[in-house]
């Protein structure tokens, strides 16, 4: 469902596009066909972009033409704290604590892990970028016709940019579909993108991976790059990666490409300062997962009272990060009902982020079915970019 750049684009505003003419092309017949799907699915809710409105006010011509270039659906539970109280009450119970990174990212998480990658020490942001700067023209030039972009774990689609500008120089127009958690941040982001690409067409999807991949394999009828950078994957335990993995590649048809970025296993002193820069930036992320449990889970955690560590585990390959009890203490979360008991120096181990070398890329994409057709590495050989095709396929 790829919209011509030049004819009238799909529009989660149905309304406006389909009743104004009296003449329908396929896309917009299909596209209006699966709005109302969606306004009909109570799980799946088409929500009109909040944004419309204001910059409506500001520039109405201009808004009304970007809005007609974007639907924003949002498959996300309605609370965003979906599941924590759960994954609190078992983590904080058990023997050797944990709490899942994917709580790190509320609207203030995600504020400081933006932060975060523009730090000096924090070389994967930089790294990739080089890597997309120099490479994008080619990684487009992978694509014949219309193409789609999906991206998992969107965000602010900054570091995609360079994409997107390769490819529309390229094909004229695209078609480029974020998935993220944060409706705010796709918001935002489509936006910004809508304002500075006007042959850009925007599909974002609120949700979930699972959710949103499940979206995309009932919808997405183009040919696809999906992409998933700044090794977001390297969160996954080594075997959770290969599994999500399996599910990207139940989505791409055979000549579908997967661009993923990795990290790649080096040093402990570099790892060591990336995961704990001198102005505490990384710090002030770990303990916002506390900050986030105060305020959702009414809990009295007092941050001064935990250490920010990270501990590169070279035998596993991954870097640690713990938020570590300077005394022996008690946490009271009034939501639960739960006191938590603290020893000191007991820790609270709260992400993983896992390492390459090549060869296990290519370990992991085979066992997802996927052959590694290209890749390419920064000047400081420090992070990796490959492209997948589903095996089987030419
Ligand atoms: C999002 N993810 C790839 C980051 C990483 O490097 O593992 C999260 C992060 N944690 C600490 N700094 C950045």
């Amino acid at each position: 469902m790829h919209a011509d750049a030049t004819g009238p684009t799909s529009c989660e505003r149905t309304d406006c596009t389909v009743r104004s003419r009296p003449a329908f092309t396929i896309n917009e017949i299909v596209h209006a066909f699966i709005i109302a799907q969606l306004q009909s699915t109570p799980a799946a809710k088409v929500e009109m972009d909040t944004w419309y409105e204001q910059s409506q006010r500001r520039s109405p011509v201009r808004a009304a033409e970007n809005s007609k270039r974007l639907t924003l659906i949002s498959l996300a539970d309605a609370k965003s704290s979906d599941g924590l109280e759960e994954a609190v009450r078992q983590g904080l119970s058990r023997e050797s604590k944990t709490l899942p990174c994917r709580y790190f990212y509320d609207e203030v998480g995600s504020e400081i892990f933006e932060q975060i990658c523009d730090l000096p020490e924090y070389y994967l942001t930089r790294a990739e970028h080089e890597i997309l700067r120099d490479r994008a023209p080619e990684i487009a030039g992978w694509f014949e016709g219309p193409t789609t972009v999906v991206e998992l774990g969107s965000g602010s689609s900054t570091k995609t940019r360079v994409l997107i500008e390769a490819f529309l120089k390229r094909h004229g127009a695209l078609k480029y579909v974020p998935l993220d958690i944060s409706k705010t941040m796709l918001e935002e982001s489509a936006k910004a993108l809508l304002g500075d690409y006007p042959a850009l067409e925007i599909f974002a999807i609120a949700a979930e991976y699972g959710r949103g991949l499940a979206r995309i394999r009932e919808e997405e009828q183009s040919r696809k790059l999906i992409v998933f950078l700044g090794s977001s994957i390297g969160n996954f335990r080594r075997e959770d990666a290969a599994s999500f993995l399996r599910e990207v590649r139940a989505t791409m048809r055979p000549d579908d490409r997967l661009l993923l970025g990795i990290d790649l296993r080096k040093s402990a002193d570099v790892l060591e300062n990336a995961y704990d820069d001198a102005a505490g930036v990384t710090a002030r992320f770990n303990k916002n997962i506390l900050s986030r449990i105060n305020t959702e889970l009414a809990g009295d955690f007092e941050l001064d009272e935990f250490a920010h560590q990270a501990v590169v585990n070279e035998e596993v390959g991954r870097v640690e990060m713990h938020l570590v009890s300077r005394r022996s203490q008690q946490v009271r979360l009034d939501a639960l009902d739960l006191d938590i008991t603290f020893d000191e120096h007991e820790s609270i181990h709260t992400e993983n982020s896992y390492k390459y070398s090549p060869g296990e890329i290519d370990e992991l994409a085979a066992s997802a079915d996927l052959r590694r057709v290209a890749q390419w590495l920064d000047t400081k050989q420090q992070f990796s970019l490959s492209l997948f095709a589903p095996e089987c396929s030419s």
